[in-house]
């Protein structure tokens, strides 16, 4: 019997963060997510998540715009759909809906999330199978204090519960953020290892003596200190980098991460799904990097539960992921929605064995936190420069 897509709802839920987390574009204190419910004939309910950072501050959709996009452009395209075939419903999406990677990546979940629930299996195992059953975690410090992160970082080591960190740099300038980092990583030593995130705030002129001075200091890696537009400045700096270079906001979708891998533009990739615009598709730029020789490395856009698992579902399957993940966005948040928190130890994320993405949403805590009406996302004044 056919089994057909009946409904598609989505919602923004809004749930503030455990402190502000400051990166070189914004401060956000809340995480917006956009839940997508894709119901099928059967009754089976999939649901995916599409997540940004402080509205249109980090990338070009945000969480409404992405409501937006599912219930005016997808929902029509997608009613009445074979549920069966996610490739096929996702193919059709792609012929009539240009971009919009996060929104397509949240749709991509809900139905694969609808089509494992309904073999009776892990979304892992329609995937091709795990090939881990944990996957190391990192936490990011972005308190925007040093001792606060110094502080921050112990308390992690002691619980066992990260010993790798990312530290978000780019807004201040370049000498205070090396003295910044350099400091934290006096304090932690070789208790733990210690990247940066310039989430492209640096100009191509001093990016070279920042690689360096970053190197002195201990760091192991620099991710997207350049803007996304700058590939072949990117490809420079990943040449004379004493440290190696990871892509992120520059790798929007497969042709990205071709090009940067044909070209050697740099020396790690963070897969991340929404960016790519869904699973497969961030499936597809691990192969391209591991392919190409460069180190894969599990990215999140600070996703909350449904977009982590989903993520976890599709980094579980990875062949080669020698940089580990960032899949802390839930700890990140003072809620949780799920009905089993998701549980983190010895410094990683454990893979749930349950049907689908492995997880359910309390209904009750979703339906407290969901946005009534059409508010927008609060970006801190300090952010727009508005004081
Ligand atoms: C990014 O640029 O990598 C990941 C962790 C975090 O704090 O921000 C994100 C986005
Ligand atoms: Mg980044």
């Amino acid at each position: 019997m056919a089994i057909t897509i009946e409904r598609v709802e989505s919602w923004i839920i809004d749930i503030p963060t455990i402190r502000p987390h400051v990166l070189s574009m914004t401060s956000i204190n809340k995480q917006v997510m956009m839940l997508v419910f894709v119901t099928c004939s059967d009754g089976i309910t999939g649901v995916g998540e599409g997540t940004t950072i402080g509205g249109l501050s980090y990338g070009n959709e945000s969480p409404e715009g992405m409501k937006l996009a599912i219930d005016l452009y997808c929902e029509p395209l997608l009613r009445g759909q074979d549920a069966l075939v996610p490739a096929a419903v996702m193919s059709r999406i792609r012929q009539h809906v240009v971009g919009n990677h996060f929104a397509k990546n949240a749709l991509e979940t809900a139905l694969l999330d609808a089509s494992a629930q309904r073999a009776g299996l892990p979304l892992s195992d329609l995937l091709g199978g795990r090939v881990r059953k944990q996957l190391p975690v990192l936490w990011v410090l972005a308190s925007g204090n040093t001792q606060v992160d110094i502080e921050e970082a112990e308390s992690m080591i002691e619980a066992g519960r990260h010993n790798v960190f990312k530290l978000k740099i780019g807004k201040r300038a370049m000498v205070d953020d090396i003295l910044h980092v350099a400091e934290i990583k006096r304090a932690l030593g070789d208790r733990a290892s210690i990247r940066v995130d310039v989430n492209q705030a640096w100009h191509e002129h001093h990016a070279l003596r920042g690689a360096h001075l970053l190197a002195d200091a201990g760091v192991d890696l620099i991710e997207q200190p350049l803007h996304r537009a700058n590939r072949l400045g990117l490809r420079r700096l990943a040449r004379r980098s004493p440290i190696p270079i990871m892509a992120d906001e520059i790798l929007q979708g497969t042709d990205d991460a071709f090009d940067i891998a044909r070209n050697s533009g740099a020396q790690v990739f963070s897969v991340k799904p929404a960016q790519a615009g869904g699973l497969f598709a961030a499936g597809q730029i691990a192969t391209i990097a591991t392919n190409g020789h460069i180190g894969v490395y599990g990215g999140t856009m600070l996703e909350g539960a449904i977009g982590t698992m989903a993520s976890a579902q599709l980094f579980s399957t990875f062949d080669a992921l020698e940089w580990g993940t960032e899949l802390f966005g839930p700890l990140l948040q003072t809620e949780d929605i799920l009905t089993e928190p998701l549980t983190y130890r010895d410094f990683g994320l454990e893979l749930p064995t349950g049907i689908g993405l492995g997880v359910t949403l309390d209904m009750e805590k979703v339906k407290k936190f969901r946005r009534n009406g059409s508010t927008r996302t609060i970006v801190t004044s300090s952010a727009i420069g508005v004081h």
